[in-house]
Order: C-alpha cells, then structure tokens, then sequence
C-alpha cells in the first residue's frame, strides 16, 4: 500500500487532519466521561474505546450521512465518527432531556437517525440481523445506501453472526460486517476462544469475502472500508472486515484487568496507538507540527469542558417521560 495516498484522495470526504481531530474528540469525550464516572456524576456503566479510533474514524467517519451504522456496547468512537452531535452524547451520558435519546438510553443505547446512526445495543451480537434488515430495505427500496455494521471478536462466536452473514450473503445485501478484534471479550482471550487464527476466514463459510487488516492504521482502515462500500453500492453484496487492534482501558468500569500483563497493554500504548501513528505521520508528510497537534488537543478539550458545564445545567426527564418513546407514534 502506498502510505502517501491520503484519505482525502481516496474518498473525498475526510482529509488526515480532520480525521485526527475526530480522533482526538472521541479519545478526550472518553477521558472526560470516566472523569465523570470517577467523579460521581455519571452512572450505570460504559464501555470506552480508546486506542480503537482509527476503527471508528476509518469506518463510519467516512460513509456518506445517508449511510447507516449499527453499534456495539463500545460505541462511543462509532457515533461521534458518524456525527452524532457531542453535546447530546455527553447529555445522554449525564442523563439530561437533552440527550441523544432524551436521557432515558445512556451509554449503550445512543442512537441518532438524522446522521444515519441506527443505534448502539448491549446485546453482543445483536447487531448483525439488524444490519442484515437495514440492508434489505436499502436493497428493496433502490435508496444506494449502505450499513456498516460494527462489532467486537466476541460476537463473532454468537448464532447471530452466522446466521446473519448467510442472509446477506444469499441476497447480496450492501452491508459490511466490521469486525474490531481487541484481543478479548470480556476477559476472555481470542487465543482461547476461537481455534482459527483469522476471524475473516468465516467469510468464507458463507461465500463472503473476508479481509483482515491492521485496524490502527487509519489509512488502511479507511481504504479497505471505501472499497467494500463501493463494492456494496454497485451491487457487489456484502464484505466481512476484521481490523486488529487493541482496546487499552478494561472491558467496562468494573474490570480490574487481571486477566492480561501491564507489559501487554504498554506495549500497545506506547507503539501502536492509532492517535499517534497518524500524528507521526502528519509530521512526517509536514502536514501538520507537534505544536499544531497541541492546539488542536488543547482546543477541544476546552471545548468539551464547556459543553459539559452547560450540560450540567440541563433539565432531566421526569416521570411524565416514561411512556414517551415506547410505542411509534402516528405521523412519524
Ligand atoms: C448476548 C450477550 N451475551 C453476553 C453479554 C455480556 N457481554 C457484554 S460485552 C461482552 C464481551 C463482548 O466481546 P466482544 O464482542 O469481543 O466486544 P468487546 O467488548 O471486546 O468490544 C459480553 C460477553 C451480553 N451483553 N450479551
């Protein structure tokens, strides 16, 4: 692959320095809610993604908004690529009536419609009938559109994903299966729960074509992911992605992380950090300056720590929103 072949000349629709900044906005909103977390002012539980952004930023960042999404537990990275609205996540997060799904989902259940983000589901698995039915209609209704449907290695060993797969295979249906393989489930190794050495061989069970790819390289990400989209809306059918990488926080806020060695994680941290690698490659192709990277850093971090304040002082849903949202309502 040629490293000089920018995301923008690939696709159009996200330059390296704007994928950065996405990149950094969805490692700074994490660090800022387990802050809250640490705090007291969040509660309920999450799953962060940080050291997974090039998967997020290579894969939802750049469909078009038409475009759909289906999220996992650990979605965070996935909406704010797809360009979900921050202040309504820290708002769901903090659950204010002014969140993503008025405070009454939190972090597992954001969903966005108006940026094609079909929601996020803490059922493991869950995702890929979805996304196989979100495909479906895309198909029947000649709309061009495609879903990109996220989840983690774990998932892969649920009925759901064989059972999907073969559906979109069978019809052709424009979806692609992205796989971010961590390493773990929850405290599980992949070594110890799969006895084959990549997920992408699966495609073949079900005449798909599987790919696997190195999922801290936002390049790469971004390039594999533009190709199965266009594969996808020229009727080509579906493609299974799995992108390796490395989650370096616990699985939720409960892990003690006994289950894998500090030197593991540093290794990761300190050599195969997404955020980095695109920094040193900005840098390298003069691009950007390691003083341009700290404003930016700087920059949204001031933002969002405004944002949260004014999120703070946000009304919450009281009793009277109980049944709001439960049932379709007429003319929707
Ligand atoms: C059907 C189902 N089984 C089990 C769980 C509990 N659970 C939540 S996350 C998780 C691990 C998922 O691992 P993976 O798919 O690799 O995603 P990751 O957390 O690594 O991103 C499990 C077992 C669940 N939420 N749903």
């Amino acid at each position: 692959m040629n490293p000089k072949i920018s995301m923008t000349e690939k696709n159009g629709r996200l330059d390296n320095v704007s994928a950065l900044r996405k990149m950094w906005e969805i490692r700074i909103f994490e660090e800022m809610i387990q802050q809250l977390f640490d705090e007291g002012e969040l509660h309920g539980t999450m799953h962060l993604c940080i050291g997974q952004e090039a998967t997020a930023v290579g894969g939802a960042g750049i469909l078009d908004q038409s475009d759909w999404i289906v999220s996992t537990h650990r979605n965070h990275g996935h909406c704010i690529a797809k360009g979900t609205d921050i202040r309504a996540m820290f708002a769901e997060m903090l659950g204010k009536k002014t969140g993503t799904n008025e405070g009454k989902g939190g972090s597992m259940h954001i969903a966005d419609l108006d940026v094609g983000n079909l929601g996020s589901n803490g059922i493991v698995g869950a995702g890929f009938p979805i996304a196989a039915g979100a495909a479906l209609s895309a198909q029947m209704q000649g709309s061009n559109q495609v879903v990109l449907c996220y989840a983690g290695d774990g998932a892969t060993n649920e009925g759901s994903f064989h059972e999907a797969l073969n559906l979109a295979s069978i019809w052709q249906l424009p979806v692609i299966y992205f796989i971010e393989n961590n390493q773990y489930g929850m405290s599980s190794s992949i070594e110890h729960m799969v006895n084959i050495d990549l997920l992408s061989e699966r495609g073949k069970s079900y005449g798909i074509e599987g790919i696997t790819i190195d999922g801290n390289d936002l390049d790469e990400v971004a390039q594999t992911v533009a190709k199965a989209v266009e594969k996808a809306r020229n009727g080509g059918g579906p493609t299974l992605i799995e992108a390796l990488t490395y989650r370096h926080k616990g699985h939720s806020k409960s892990d003690k992380l006994m289950y894998r060695s500090e030197a593991e994680c540093r290794q990761w941290q300190k050599y195969n950090d997404p955020i980095v690698r695109l920094e040193t490659k900005l840098i390298q192709q003069d691009q950007m300056t390691p003083e341009d990277i700290r404003l930016l850093e700087g920059s949204i971090r001031n933002e969002f720590s405004s944002l949260v304040a004014s999120v703070k002082q946000d009304e919450e849903p009281t009793s009277n929103d109980l049944w709001t949202h439960v049932y379709a309502e007429e003319n929707k």
